[in-house]
């Protein structure tokens, strides 16, 4: 069998173009190769697109946390499961623009604001408006995940200077049905359409160790790559197994397996930003540099995600400068 789809098509002025045209054939035979191998192929992707060693740092914001009507089955914040956490209202827009000042100055270039919707209403996407505004113009990307948005939605969030839209497709279609009833795969692709549709950037992606198979993994990243267009950014969260949440004891996935995972994300959609996302604190320092190997070039900064802990900022600076990793610090992308 032929291993090597590293080739990419050229457009009609001889430019080289990421293949769209990939099988589950195509997917499965990546995750197949000798690892060795697959992080060659990645790596051959990545240097392509991305010459220059430097991640890019993203800080998240729970704007509006718990009491979600949503019942995936991983999440600390659904109103289905009791994980001990406090709901919180919709933060006010000094808070979050306090909040944004702080990760500028702690070298984040994008600020992500959280809420456990399952759709904002109208009032909620006016006020988060003002939100983006302020913190754009803080001179940061902005980018919010506030669940099912409609054409209009994404229309105003657009207007008010957002950048990218978080909305992820989680798993494979046939694993989705196992871990969220509430809202339809179908649903989130429409959301996705919206969001593309109003001119803004796409963040997707999706969570491993959930108890999937890698056929499910082939799917989830297969499904990304041959969206009408790729996503700009693709974070790739491990599960966070939070107490409470029915995946609680899920098994962690091995960790080869997740590099390979990133590995593949990689080749399938080179010109993305790989976001090394959530579950970096349950990872190796030795992990998390074969995955940034692999392709990842994208992370989350700071000691908290939404509502769990993530790595100290000065100790993902030492592993970043161990590496000689840059942090990016023009805004682009
Ligand atoms: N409520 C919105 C939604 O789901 O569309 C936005 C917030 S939601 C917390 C954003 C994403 O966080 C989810 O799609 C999921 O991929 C990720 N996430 C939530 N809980 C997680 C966990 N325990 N471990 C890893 N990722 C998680
Ligand atoms: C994404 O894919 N991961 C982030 C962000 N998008 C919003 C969220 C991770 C949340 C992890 C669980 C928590 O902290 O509540
Ligand atoms: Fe709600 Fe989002 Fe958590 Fe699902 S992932 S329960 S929609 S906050």
């Amino acid at each position: 069998m032929k291993h090597t789809y590293a080739a990419e098509p050229q457009d009609s002025a001889g430019r080289e173009q990421p293949r769209r045209d990939w099988t589950v054939q195509h997917v499965t035979a990546l995750f197949d190769l000798p690892f060795p191998q697959l992080l060659d192929q990645a790596r051959q992707a990545h240097l392509a697109h991305f010459p220059v060693p430097e991640m890019q740092i993203s800080t998240l914001l729970s704007i509006k946390t718990g009491a979600c009507p949503e019942d995936c089955a991983y999440c600390p914040q659904s109103v289905h499961f009791d994980t001990g956490l406090t709901a919180e209202k919709l933060m006010p827009l000094e808070a979050v623009v306090a909040a944004a000042e702080t990760a500028k100055a702690r070298g984040a270039t994008r600020f992500c604001m959280g809420a456990a919707y399952r759709k904002p209403r109208p009032r909620e996407v006016a006020r988060i408006s003002e939100m983006i505004s302020a913190v754009a113009a803080l001179g940061l990307e902005t980018c919010c995940t506030l669940g099912t948005l409609d054409a209009d939605q994404a229309r105003q969030l657009k207007e008010a200077g957002l950048d990218y839209y978080n909305h992820n497709l989680d798993t494979s279609e046939r694993y989705y049905a196992e871990i969220i009833t509430t809202r339809p795969y179908a649903e989130r692709l429409e959301t996705l359409a919206e969001v593309r549709a109003a001119g803004l950037k796409v963040c997707c992606g999706g969570i491993v160790g959930m108890g999937e198979t890698r056929e499910d993994r082939v799917a989830l990243l297969r499904q990304l790559a041959t969206l009408p267009s790729p996503p700009e950014s693709v974070p790739i969260n491990h599960l966070v197994r939070v107490p409470g949440t029915p995946l609680e004891h899920a098994e962690p996935l091995d960790p080869i397996e997740f590099v390979r995972t990133i590995a593949v994300a990689r080749i399938l959609m080179p010109a993305s930003r790989i976001r090394l996302s959530a579950g970096r604190s349950a990872l190796s320092d030795e992990t998390q540099a074969l995955a940034f190997y692999a392709g990842a070039n994208s992370i989350f900064y700071g000691e908290q995600l939404l509502t769990t802990p993530n790595p100290e900022a000065d100790q993902d600076r030492a592993l970043l400068g161990r590496l000689g990793i840059a942090p990016e610090t023009a805004v682009g992308h």
